[in-house]
C-alpha cells in the first residue's frame, strides 16, 4: 500500500491526478521540466521536482530521472496519466522492477494491446466482433490475395500503429500495390516494425468507445462515449451518451467490452473503442490509460474515474464493491487547445494574459492553464477541456453554447470558435455524425474571424455613440444601454 504518488505528466491531468490523489488521502509529488516551474500542478501538488529542461525527451519522457525522483521523494506509486509514457509496456515493467506500484494495466496488457494484430487476435478468441480483415500480410501478392477474399475497399493498417499513422485504403490491386508499399515504409519509420494487416474499411463509421473499469475481482463497464468529432485522429468534441445507440445494442456493447477486458487480464481503468456503422459495431483498438475525455463518464455516472484507478493499484475494492450505476442526463466535452480553426488549427503560441472561466449549474473547466501561462511548441496544445452536463442531448448542448460564450482566452488562438460553430450546426444538433463530420462541414471553419472582429468593434461603438459612454460607465438609470444591452448586441454579432 503506498501513501504518496508520483505524477509522471503535466498540463490539465496532471492538475486532474493530484486532485483525485490529495482527496483520497494520498501525497502528490509532481514533476515539471524548467519552463513548467510555475504551472498549475506544480503549485497544487505537496511537493514538486523539477527533472530537466523543455524537451519531453530529456524530462516527461526520461525514464531514469522519473524512477529516482520517484525512490528520492518517497513515492510509492507512479500515474503516468496520458500520453508521453502512460502506455509504454517498458515503462510499466521498469516502474515494477524499481519496487513501486504502476497506476495502470500490467505491462503484458499494454504489450499486448499495442499490437493491433495481437489485440485482434485475442479479441476475436474472446468472441469480440472485430472488423473483417487479415493476419499480417508481407508481400504484396499476399496483401492481393487477402484483398480478394476481404472484398474491396480494404484499408492497410500497421501492426504497431494505431492513431491513423501508417494506414492506406485501397479500392483496387492496383491501389493495394502502392498502399502497401507506402503502409510498410511509414510503419517501419513510425514504429520500427514494418508488419502491416488488412481490414475491410468502413466509409463513413461512428467513433464510440466504452468505459471499463476492473479490480482483483470483476471487470465491469460504465457506457459509451461518442468520440467521432476529429480532425486528422485528434478529437475535438466528446459526448456521452451516444446519440446513436439504441439501448440494445448499449447492453450488448457493454457486455462485449466487460469480455474484453477479462480476455486481457486488465486492471485498472480502460477503453474499448469500436467502429460503428450500419447498426454493427467492430473493435478497433484498446486504450489502457485514462483519457482526455474520461471527465464525460464522470458526469453521467457520477464515478470519479481516477479516484478509482488509485483505489484498484492500491488493491481496494472498486466502487466500494457496488454496482456501476447507469447513466443520467447527457455530458458533452469541447478540447479547448491553443491551435487556430481559422488556420488550418496550425498551433497558436504565446503567453495567455486572462481566462474568463465559464461557470455555472453543470459545468466544469479542467485546466492545465492560468493567467500567465505560457503556450510554447514543446508539448501538446490541449490548454483546458470545457465540459457541461444537463438533463438531455439538447440541453446539454445549449449549456455549452452558453459556457462558450462565457469562455475568454487572450493572448493565444484556440478553438473555442470552431466549438460555438459545432454547436449550432444543425447535424450535430441532429446528432448526425461520423468521423468524417469536420471534412463534410468545411464551412466550420471558414470562421472570418476578421468580419467578426470588425462587426463586433461596430456594435459596441454604436452603443457607446448612442449611450454616449463607455460600456463600464453606462448607469442602470434607464438613460444609454448599461453594459447588459451593449453585451447582448456584441453577443448577437457574435453569433452571426
Ligand atoms: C478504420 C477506419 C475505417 N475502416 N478501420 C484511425 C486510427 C485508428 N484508430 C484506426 N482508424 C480507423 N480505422 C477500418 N476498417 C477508419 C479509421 C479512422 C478513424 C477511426 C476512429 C476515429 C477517427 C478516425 C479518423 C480517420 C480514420
Amino acid at each position: 500500500m503506498f501513501d504518496t504518488v508520483l505524477i509522471a505528466n503535466r498540463g490539465e491531468i496532471a492538475v486532474r491526478v493530484i486532485r483525485a490523489c490529495r482527496e483520497e488521502g494520498l501525497r502528490a509529488v509532481a514533476v515539471c521540466s524548467e519552463p513548467d516551474r510555475a504551472a498549475p500542478h506544480v503549485l497544487l501538488a505537496d511537493h514538486a521536482v523539477t527533472i530537466g529542461p523543455a524537451e519531453a525527451a530529456a524530462s516527461y519522457l526520461n525514464v531514469p530521472r522519473l524512477l529516482e525522483v520517484a525512490v528520492d521523494t518517497g513515492a510509492g506509486a507512479i500515474h503516468p496519466g496520458y500520453g508521453f509514457l502512460a502506455e509504454n509496456a517498458e515503462f510499466a515493467s521498469r516502474v515494477a522492477g524499481a519496487g513501486l506500484v504502476f497506476v495502470g494495466p500490467p505491462a503484458a496488457a499494454i504489450e499486448e494491446m499495442g499490437d493491433k494484430t495481437r489485440a485482434r487476435a485475442r479479441m476475436r478468441s474472446a468472441g469480440v466482433p472485430v472488423v473483417p480483415g487479415s493476419d499480417t500480410v508481407d508481400t504484396i501478392e499476399q496483401a492481393v490475395a487477402a484483398a480478394a477474399e476481404l472484398g474491396y475497399p480494404v484499408m492497410v493498417k500497421a501492426a504497431a500503429g494505431g492513431g491513423g499513422k501508417g494506414m492506406r485504403v485501397a479500392r483496387d490491386p492496383d491501389e493495394l500495390a502502392g498502399g502497401h508499399e507506402r503502409a510498410v515504409r511509414e510503419a517501419e519509420q513510425a514504429f520500427a516494425d514494418g508488419r502491416v494487416y488488412l481490414e475491410r474499411y468502413l466509409d463513413r463509421p461512428r467513433h464510440i468507445e466504452i468505459q471499463v473499469l476492473a479490480d482483483e475481482t470483476r471487470a465491469i463497464h460504465l457506457g459509451e462515449r461518442e468520440c467521432s468529432i476529429q480532425r486528422r485522429h485528434q478529437k475535438l468534441i466528446e459526448e456521452a451518451p451516444s446519440p446513436a445507440l439504441d439501448p440494445d445494442t448499449r447492453e450488448r456493447m457493454g457486455e462485449v467490452a466487460v469480455r474484453a477486458a477479462e480476455a486481457v487480464g486488465y486492471r485498472g481503468a480502460g477503453t474499448i473503442e469500436f467502429l460503428f456503422q450500419d447498426g454493427e459495431f467492430y473493435f478497433l483498438e484498446m486504450n489502457t490509460r485514462i483519457q482526455v475525455e474520461h471527465p464525460v463518464t464522470e458526469l453521467i455516472t457520477g464515478v470519479d474515474l481516477v479516484r478509482e484507478q488509485l483505489r484498484i493499484a492500491r488493491g481496494l475494492p472498486m466502487l466500494g464493491g457496488g454496482e456501476p450505476p447507469t447513466g443520467r442526463g447527457h455530458a458533452i466535452e469541447c478540447r479547448i487547445s491553443a491551435e487556430d480553426p481559422a488556420n488550418e488549427f496550425l498551433p497558436s503560441t504565446g503567453r495567455i494574459d486572462a481566462i474568463e472561466i465559464p461557470t455555472g449549474p453543470g459545468v466544469r473547466w479542467d485546466a492545465g492553464v492560468r493567467p500567465g501561462s505560457t503556450v510554447g511548441l514543446h508539448y501538446d496544445p490541449l490548454l483546458a477541456k470545457l465540459v457541461v452536463h444537463a438533463g438531455d442531448r439538447p440541453a446539454a448542448i445549449a449549456r455549452m453554447r452558453l459556457a462558450l460564450e462565457q469562455l475568454r482566452v487572450d493572448g493565444v488562438r484556440t478553438t473555442a470558435p470552431f466549438h460555438r460553430a459545432v454547436m449550432r450546426e444543425a447535424d450535430f444538433g441532429a446528432g448526425d455524425l461520423s468521423i468524417r463530420y469536420v471534412e463534410e462541414h468545411p464551412d466550420l471553419l471558414r470562421e472570418d474571424r476578421d468580419w467578426r472582429e470588425v462587426a463586433i468593434a461596430a456594435a459596441v461603438f454604436f452603443e457607446e455613440s448612442k449611450a454616449g459612454v463607455t460600456p463600464e460607465a453606462a448607469g442602470t438609470d434607464g438613460h444609454g444601454s448599461g453594459p447588459q444591452e451593449i453585451s447582448a448586441w456584441v453577443r448577437a454579432v457574435r453569433d452571426l
